[in-house]
C-alpha cells in the first residue's frame, strides 16, 4: 500500500543518517535496511534496535526548532520502556525517571519511550497515553464568580481529574495527579509522591517583602503531551525533560496575565509607581521576578539556566553543528526569550524553519 511504501522510505532514511552518525560501515548499514523492509511487508511495520532508538531520540532533540537548549542533545539518556503493558507499570516507570532527572536538583535531560502506535487503525485506540501536559503541573480551579485559583492554562485538564475522582486542596500551588490511559476510553489517576516533585519557594536576592507573595515553582520541566517520530514510527507517549530556562517561569508562567499574572502584587512590594505606563512598572517587576527565579533555583541547587547564557549555548550548538557538516533549523519566534530578546543574538538574525525528521510533533489531546 501506499501508507507501507512512505514507511519503508522513512524508516530507510533514517537508518542510513542514524547509520552514518554513529559510523557503522555501508554493509552494516544495508543488512539492517533489508531486515527494516522485510519486517515491514510481513508485519506492517518495524521495531527499532536500541541503538536507533537512542539516537533517534537524540536527532529529535537537535531537531526541535523552537528549543533554544540544543547544544547539549548528546547527552539525553533514554530510558526504554516499550515493553510496558498496563497502565500500573508506566506509572512505576514514570517515577523512576522522574528520580532519576531530577537527582536531587542536578537535573539530567532524559526521555522515557512507551510502546510505538500500533501498526493497523483500528488498534490504534489501544495505544497507551499520558493525558498529562507536563508530568508535573499546579490545578486550576475556576470559582463561581470567574475568578481562577492555581494555574488558568490547567483548569481543563484539573476538571478531567476531577470528574475521574481526584480532589485538591484548593491551593494556587496543589500538583495535579498522573492520568494514565488509552487513546480512546478509560483512563485512571495517580498521586504522585512528594519525594519525587522537587520544588523551589521564591525569595528574592535584597527585597525581602518578595516573600511575602508565596510564590513557588516545580523543578523540572517534563513535557508529556507530544508525539515522537522516528523514522515513520510515532511513539505516542514519550515524556522528556531537561531543566527550566528563568524566563520560562519568570517571564510567562507567574506573570502572563492569562497565566499567574504577579507583576501589579510584585511592583506592589517593589513601590513601583503604578499609576502611568511611563514608570515602566511592568517591565521593573518583570526584571525583580526573573532575578527571584535565577537567585532561588541557584539557592535550592536545583539546574536552571538565565536567557543570556542559554542564547550563547545555542551559538555553541550551531558553531558545533556546522563543524560537523550541518546546518541548524529553528523557529525565530520562539527561540527568542520572552524578555529583553533584543540583548540575544538570536533576535538579530533569522532561521530556516524546515521540520526535519526525527521530531516532537503535537497530536490531539485523548480527552475532549
Ligand atoms: C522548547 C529550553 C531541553 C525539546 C523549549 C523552550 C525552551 C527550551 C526555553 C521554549 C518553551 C516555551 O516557550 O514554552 C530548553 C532547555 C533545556 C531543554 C534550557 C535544557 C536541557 C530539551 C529536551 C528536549 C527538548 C531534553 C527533548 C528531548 C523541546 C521541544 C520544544 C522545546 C520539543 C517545543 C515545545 C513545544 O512546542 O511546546 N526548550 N530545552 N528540550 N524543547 Fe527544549
Ligand atoms: N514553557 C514550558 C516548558 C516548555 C519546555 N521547556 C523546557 N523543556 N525547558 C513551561 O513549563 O514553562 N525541557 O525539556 O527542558
Amino acid at each position: 500500500t501506499v501508507e507501507q511504501q512512505q514507511l519503508m522510505d522513512q524508516a530507510a532514511a533514517f537508518i542510513r543518517q542514524c547509520y552514518g552518525e554513529l559510523a557503522r560501515d555501508e554493509a552494516d548499514t544495508e543488512r539492517r535496511i533489508t531486515e527494516v523492509m522485510q519486517q515491514i511487508a510481513r508485519t506492517g511495520t518495524y521495531r527499532h534496535t536500541t541503538d536507533e532508538l537512542t539516537h533517534g531520540a537524540r536527532l529529535a532533540w537537535r531537531n526541535s526548532n523552537r528549543c533554544i537548549g540544543r547544544l547539549f542533545w548528546q547527552s539525553l539518556s533514554v530510558l526504554d520502556a516499550r515493553d510496558v503493558e498496563t497502565a500500573d507499570e508506566a506509572v512505576e516507570a514514570i517515577y523512576e525517571h522522574m528520580a532519576f532527572a531530577t537527582n536531587n536538583g542536578r537535573i539530567r535531560p532524559a526521555i522515557t519511550i512507551f510502546a510505538q502506535e500500533q501498526a493497523f487503525k483500528q488498534e490504534k485506540g489501544r495505544n497507551l497515553r499520558i493525558w498529562n501536559h507536563q508530568l508535573v503541573r499546579y490545578a486550576g480551579y475556576e470559582q463561581p464568580d470567574g475568578t481562577i485559583i492555581g494555574d488558568p492554562h490547567s483548569v481543563p485538564f484539573t476538571r478531567v481529574c476531577e470528574s475521574l475522582g481526584w480532589r485538591g486542596k484548593g491551593t494556587p500551588f496543589d500538583v495535579l495527579p498522573l492520568v494514565i490511559g488509552t487513546e480512546e476510553g478509560t483512563a485512571s489517576y495517580y498521586v504522585i509522591p512528594e519525594e519525587l516533585v522537587l520544588q523551589v519557594p521564591l525569595t528574592h536576592p535584597t527585597e525581602p517583602r518578595f516573600a511575602e507573595l508565596e510564590l513557588q515553582w516545580y523543578a523540572v520541566p517534563f513535557i508529556s503531551e507530544m508525539v515522537l517520530e522516528i523514522g515513520g514510527i510515532r511513539y505516542p507517549a514519550a515524556p522528556f525533560n531537561g531543566w527550566y530556562m528563568g524566563t520560562e517561569i519568570g517571564a510567562r508562567n507567574l506573570s502572563d496575565a492569562n497565566r499567574y499574572n504577579m507583576l501589579r502584587p510584585i511592583a506592589e512590594r517593589f513601590g513601583f509607581d503604578m499609576t502611568t505606563n511611563t514608570s515602566l512598572w511592568k517591565d521593573r517587576a518583570l526584571v525583580e521576578l526573573n532575578a527571584a527565579v535565577l537567585h532561588s533555583y541557584k539557592r535550592a541547587g536545583v539546574s536552571i539556566v538565565d536567557h543570556h547564557t542559554a542564547a550563547e549555548q545555542f551559538g555553541r550548538f550551531e558553531q558545533q553543528e556546522h563543524a560537523a557538516g550541518r546546518t541548524i533549523t529553528g523557529r525565530w519566534s520562539w527561540l527568542i526569550p520572552p524578555m529583553s530578546p533584543s540583548t540575544t543574538a538570536v533576535w538579530h538574525r533569522g532561521f530556516d524553519n524546515t521540520e526535519r525528521d526525527p521530531k516532537f510533533g503535537y497530536q490531539p489531546k485523548p480527552y475532549a
